[in-house]
């Protein structure tokens, strides 16, 4: 028996957790199965006809370089029209006009790479500046034999490295009043990143001894300035330029952000231009931050259940794929399990893909809903052994109450109720 043999007969014996889905209460059967059609000027024909009606003219045309009418979609694609999922924001900073922060649509993710129009944005009030990439500069100085700068071109021709990682602000925790995982956990966000090495940087400008750390600023209004220790700085912090595959968008750093895996996001400068070396931390700049001390906090392991999460409806009884994600900022993601009793029972997921150190790891776990009222949660470890800890083990570490630990720290597993109408809702943490 080949593979496909075996797989389909694992799917057939484990059919009958399928039958609920197509045909179980309330369901539609689905019309008597049909080839694939095209609708032709409102004419339905087969696939052969539409061929041989086009004469095979689509293929007669080897020119590539016709000019695309920018409003048809075709020149930057657009999603389809029936694609409605959006970043969500939590209303315009005053202070300073522009949108405070823009989350995540967690509950429709996919993988683990979040597209970069869904990246949440989180920019202190400010629209993004609007430099003309010729005029963008890059100095690095302070204690250095050589201080450098380079132009957005200087930086495309060095040897570059691409890398997958998660970014997540310290503000990413879940409030009671939170409906979706968009407003529990849509401060993170996952991408490819390309760049240069800020190894690679430094070593050209030679590095003194006794330089402890760098501060690097941004050109955006709030001249936004993170301090960190050199040995990170030395190690796997990427001046990038590449989002996804194509420049960095203006919302997330255009044109470069630094990248500092694992270390809390508001280290990742936007609109870079400037790292000095040091030999003490700078200052934070950012008045309205409590942000006075350097910012060293690595990303604790986290987990959330993306589906079904607060706001989605389960139809009917039956089999349901759990998924979700997990992260953390020391390293890969070991093990994730899930509980479908409200915590009572744990059994381990299944890692889709890879799990990559320092990025979104997708789970999934196979579940039958028997239509009753439960709870889902999920926990996850790290290659370094740390367990993303519960509420209660957060809080008697830190010896606070319930309450504190959750608005102080976002740690705890997310819980959502699945009530026996198939409405999801947030419990809050465990
Ligand atoms: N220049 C600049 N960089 C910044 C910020 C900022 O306000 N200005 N916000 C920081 C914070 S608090 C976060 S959470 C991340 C958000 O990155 P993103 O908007 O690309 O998701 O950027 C960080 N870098
Ligand atoms: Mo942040």
């Amino acid at each position: 028996m080949n593979t496909v043999d075996r797989a389909r007969r694992r799917f057939l014996k484990e059919g009958a957790l399928l039958a609920g889905m197509a045909l179980g209460a309330g369901g539609v059967r689905p019309a008597r199965a049909q080839s694939p059609q095209y609708i032709e000027k409102g004419r339905v024909t087969d696939p052969m006809t539409v061929r041989s009606a086009a004469g095979g003219s689509y293929v007669t045309d080897l020119r590539k370089d016709v000019q695309v009418n920018p409003r048809d979609g075709l020149a930057y694609g657009e999603r389809s029209r029936f694609v409605t999922s959006m970043r969500s924001s939590d209303g315009v900073n005053s202070e300073f006009g522009g949108e405070s922060n823009a989350y995540t649509p967690l509950q429709d993710s996919m993988g683990i790479i979040t597209p970069a129009p869904l990246h949440y944005v989180s920019s202190h009030g400010y629209f993004p500046p609007d430099m003309h990439p010729d005029e963008y500069r890059l100095m690095i100085h302070g204690m250095v034999d050589r201080p450098l700068l380079f132009t957005l071109d200087d930086l495309m021709r060095l040897p570059s490295v691409t890398r997958i990682h998660f970014i997540e602000c310290s503000a990413n925790k879940t409030l009671r009043e939170d409906k979706t995982v968009q407003e529990t956990h849509g401060k993170t966000a996952c991408s490819e990143w390309t760049g240069v090495p800020l190894l690679l940087l430094l070593k050209e400008a030679g590095v003194h001894n006794g330089a402890q750390w760098v501060a690097c600023e941004a050109f955006s209004p709030d001249k936004h300035v993170m301090s960190f220790p050199m040995e990170k700085a030395m190690n796997d912090v990427l001046v990038a330029y590449g989002q996804n595959g194509e420049p960095v968008r203006p919302h997330q750093g255009y044109p470069i952000k630094l990248i500092v895996p694992g270390l809390e996001a508001i280290t990742h400068v936007k609109w870079l231009r400037r790292i000095k070396v040091m030999d003490a931390p700078a200052l934070s700049s950012i008045p309205h931050t409590t942000g006075q001390r350097p910012r060293l906090q690595l990303m604790a392991p986290k987990s959330v259940i993306t589906f079904p999460s607060g706001g989605h409806q389960l139809r009917r009884p039956g089999f349901y794929e759990i998924t979700g994600l997990a992260w953390s900022g020391s390293g890969a993601i070991r093990k994730i399990e899930v509980s479908t009793d409200g915590g009572k029972t744990w059994k381990e997921a299944q890692i889709k893909g890879q799990a990559l150190p320092i990025a979104h790891t997708r789970f999934g776990f196979g579940w039958v809903w028997n239509g009753e009222e439960t709870q889902l949660l999920s926990r996850c470890w790290d290659e370094k052994g740390q367990a993303q800890p519960s509420l209660a083990e957060y809080a008697k570490r830190r010896g606070l109450s319930l309450e504190t630990a959750m608005t102080e720290a976002g740690q705890g597993y997310q819980t959502w109720k699945v009530n026996s109408d198939g409405s999801v809702h947030n419990a809050f943490v465990s």
